[in-house]
């Protein structure tokens, strides 16, 4: 093969969402994968898709009896013409003068990619990169990387500064459990849980920081919202409180919801018959006490002592009558990490806060104890080994501002904004108990 035609083949002019914006007459050339193929005698139709979208090809001739050659799902180079088309589906169509044929698929596949036949998410997940040619799939995939900009647009322009914080830990971030540990050179290491420590270290100097990482959690959950790998979004900042911070939280989570419909990913707001998505954007989140949601709970025949966590079942029932974005504030300081301030009303209470969806907790937050001998006792109280936070707690000693800041769990959020009920789905390649490739 000469190095000219090499380029040729490899070559393509368009994608397939940008033939209809083409004259007619105009030359292409388009790859894809082959999603149908109509043989009707003299005449054959053939749907190629790309990641864009899907273009009618039509063949004569050779080129007719060449396609038929071609399995299904085969990577193809067409070479044709712009024509105006009959079909509805279509805007355009492309008379084809040559097929080039990059890579045929092996049938049987072990999945169908175009959806038509259903295959259960297992399967799906064992497939993925198949699973992927489905534009349904793949759609959820595209709004996951426009939001991602998004967030990082959002911050920036508030001043934040994107940071990455080591995955690889020699203590704790979050307490002792959930923790992964390896061997690291004859000492022990650990999957970093949250950049919990580190982002308040670097608010010292930084001031505003945030960062878009996966972290680790050792967790035996078989839920459809856990996972053992998930995409965090974590802000902190000085000098503000977790009002603050909800604030900002809200103002994004209005941003991304808006986002998703102006861009047609969704019509509707899920779950929630009575509010249109564009009502919960133009109207403010509400924000309930903890002890609020006792009395809620109280009401539903749910009883809740003040101290206790709310469970799954207590947040099911508060989910019925809050369905859909809310916060739950004023935690009680004992359920809260050590390095969550204390209320200054009642010091039984913290300045935390999460947001959620109805029952799913999508965010956690809080205003940070920033007094390194309080921080101390709190970690006493929970077990926690002060020597083990010791590179920690000098930074306390540095002259360290007060500051708040937050986590949000991005597949949940993802999981909300495309209505999909499993965390699995709006994950590439999901990490849970029983999985691990591919
Ligand atoms: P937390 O542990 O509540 O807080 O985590 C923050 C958010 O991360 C998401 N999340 C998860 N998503 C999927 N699978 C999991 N196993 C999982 N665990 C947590 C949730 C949750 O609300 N350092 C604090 C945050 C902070 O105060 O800044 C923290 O990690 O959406």
């Amino acid at each position: 093969m000469t190095p000219n035609k090499f380029k040729k083949l490899l070559t393509r002019t368009h994608f397939s969402k940008d033939l209809k914006n083409l004259q007619i007459g105009s030359d292409v050339r388009v790859a894809g994968w082959i999603e149908d193929f109509r043989d009707i005698g003299k005449l054959g139709f053939l749907t190629l898709r790309d990641v864009t979208g899907a273009i009618q090809s039509v063949l004569l001739g050779p080129n007719l009896e060449k396609a038929k050659t071609i399995p299904r799902q085969s990577s193809i180079l067409v070479v044709g013409t712009i024509k105006p088309t009959k079909s509805r589906e279509f805007e355009v169509e492309v008379s084809v003068k040559e097929i080039h044929v990059y890579s045929e698929a092996i049938h049987s596949l072990p999945i169908d990619p175009t959806g038509r036949i259903e295959s259960n998410l297992d399967n799906r997940l064992d497939s993925r990169a198949l699973d992927l040619r489905n534009p349904k799939i793949s759609k959820i995939f595209v709004l996951r990387s426009q939001l991602l900009k998004i967030i990082r647009d959002f911050f920036i322009l508030r001043g934040f500064i994107e940071v990455n914080t080591p995955k690889i830990i020699g203590s704790a971030s979050e307490g002792g459990s959930n923790l992964f540990s390896f061997d690291y050179f004859k000492r022990k290491g650990y999957l970093a849980q949250s950049p919990q420590l580190y982002k308040e270290q670097l608010i010292l100097s930084l001031d505003r920081v945030f960062e878009i990482a996966p972290f680790f959690r050792a967790e035996n959950s078989h839920t459809v919202r856990h996972l053992n790998e998930f995409l965090s979004v974590d802000i902190e900042a000085a000098y503000l409180d977790y009002f603050d911070i909800m604030d900002i939280i809200e103002e994004l989570v209005k941003l991304t919801l808006k986002h998703t419909i102006e861009s047609g990913y969704h019509a509707d707001l899920p779950n929630s018959e009575s509010k249109s998505f564009l009502d919960v954007v133009s109207s403010p989140f509400p924000r309930l006490s903890y002890e609020q949601c006792l009395k809620d709970l109280g009401e539903m025949d749910e009883k809740v002592n003040f101290g206790d966590d709310l469970l799954d079942s207590s947040l099911r029932k508060l989910g019925e009558k809050y369905n859909s974005f809310y916060f739950i504030t004023n935690w009680p300081l004992d359920l809260k990490p050590f390095y969550i301030h204390e209320n200054d009303e009642n010091p039984l209470l913290s300045k935390s806060f999460d947001l959620q969806y109805g029952y799913l907790e999508l965010v956690s937050g809080g205003t940070r104890q920033h007094d390194v001998s309080k921080l101390k006792h709190r970690l006493q109280d929970q077990g926690l080994s002060i020597d083990s936070f010791t590179n920690h707690l000098k930074t306390f000693e540095w002259g360290m501002p007060p500051h708040s800041g937050c986590g949000l769990g991005f597949d949940r959020l993802m999981m909300v904004l495309s209505n999909l009920p499993n965390i699995r789905e709006v994950v590439l390649y999901p990490r849970d108990t029983s999985r691990i490739s591919p």
